[in-house]
């Protein structure tokens, strides 16, 4: 059975256009840094982050270690909201490769509100924690997509630097944001010391991230990501599909939030659904369906051809990509309501 399949926007695969390009990369070493796709890929995202340096990695689980990483010590506090990617889906990867000790604040949709940050902020007696580092999430995954509101980013990163906190941002789906509210990368980019983003979701390269930030920055994460054994050769393969996704793929991820957006709308219409229309601001669609265990709507929906994933520990997830055509939407809106 060929299923339409919403689990994630990960789930694309390269366009004919995009393997051209790879069949066509430029290629080198890059662990002697010698990979010009590479160098032209981090040239251009530092350009687009508007930071000094970028740095290409394997995933983006390995862009927010390293970013931990090279901004704190052992034993420092790292502030995220309760439901970030870093804290639920990188198998503790902050405790084991930073030593760190991550502190969870409850958000809406993946906001924190500022007055919860500050109480969580440790005073300088000696024996505190020191809290170092602060991590957004933009887009938010487990807030269904939401983007975080550009004045609750400028609040949360004022209060930071003026209390010796460093801010990073998780922008795995910053382009998803920027399509939607005009606001570009280098400006969300400008409230963090630290930015990543993903090539490999809903922009359809086949792998690759980018982790952005200031020279030094930058050279701890370089360093680290060989220690991890993320340095690759001929990168310039995988490098060449992010670029060709810069160039070709950014703007009609505004059609993937429209998808959603008219799915969301659809389901509402089903008195079992429960779902927050107002929180369905991108490529992702969030809902509860009223007695019904989830595994259970989740196979039946599967048994008839629309594949769908967990999103918080109730709900279920729907994603849309550029492999799901607006007629497959339909036909899954058309599925998802004969099950009622
Ligand atoms: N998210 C995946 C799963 O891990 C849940 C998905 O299907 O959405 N930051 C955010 C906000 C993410 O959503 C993800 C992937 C990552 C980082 C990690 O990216 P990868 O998978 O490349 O390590």
């Amino acid at each position: 059975m060929k299923y339409i399949d919403l689990r994630s926007d990960t789930v694309t695969r390269p366009s004919e256009g995009m393997r051209k390009a790879i069949f066509n990369a430029e290629v080198g070493d890059d662990v002697f840094g010698e990979d010009p796709s590479v160098n032209k890929l981090q040239e251009k995202c530092a350009e687009i982050s508007g930071k000094e340096k970028a740095l290409f990695v394997p995933t983006g689980c390995m862009g927010n270690q390293l970013a931990i990483k090279s901004h704190t010590i052992q034993g420092d506090e790292v502030i995220c909201e309760a439901e970030a990617h870093i804290f639920n889906y990188e198998t503790a990867a902050p405790a084991i490769i930073s030593n760190v000790q991550m502190v969870t604040i409850p958000g809406k949709n993946g906001v924190m509100k500022i007055e919860d940050i500050v109480k969580r902020v440790r005073s300088k007696e000696y024996y505190f924690p020191f809290t170092r580092l602060i991590c957004l999430e933009n887009t938010h995954n487990r807030g269904g997509g939401a983007i975080l509101p550009i004045d609750n980013i400028k609040e949360i990163s004022n209060f930071a630097h003026d209390n010796g906190i460093k801010v990073h941002m998780d922008g795995a789906r910053i382009f998803n944001a920027y399509v939607e509210t005009g606001i570009t990368v280098k400006q969300y980019a400008a409230y963090g010391d630290s930015i990543s983003f993903c090539f490999s979701k809903g922009l359809g390269a086949p792998a690759g991230s980018i982790l952005c930030g200031d020279a030094d920055f930058i050279a701890k994460a370089h360093k680290w990501r060989k220690i991890l054994g993320g340095g690759m050769r001929q990168s310039g393969i995988l490098a060449s599909a992010a670029l060709y996704a810069l160039d070709n793929n950014v703007e009609r991820l505004k059609e993937d939030n429209d998808k959603a957006k008219f799915f969301a709308k659809e389901i509402s219409s089903v008195p079992d659904v429960i779902i927050d229309l107002d929180s369905v601001h991108t490529n992702m669609v969030m809902f509860e369906i009223k007695n019904t265990p989830r595994s259970e709507f989740m196979s039946k929906i599967k048994e008839n051809g629309v594949l769908m994933s967990a999103g918080t520990t109730t709900s279920i997830r729907t994603v849309f990509h550029m492999d799901v055509s607006m007629d497959e939407v339909q036909e899954a809106v058309r599925i998802f309501k004969s099950l009622f």
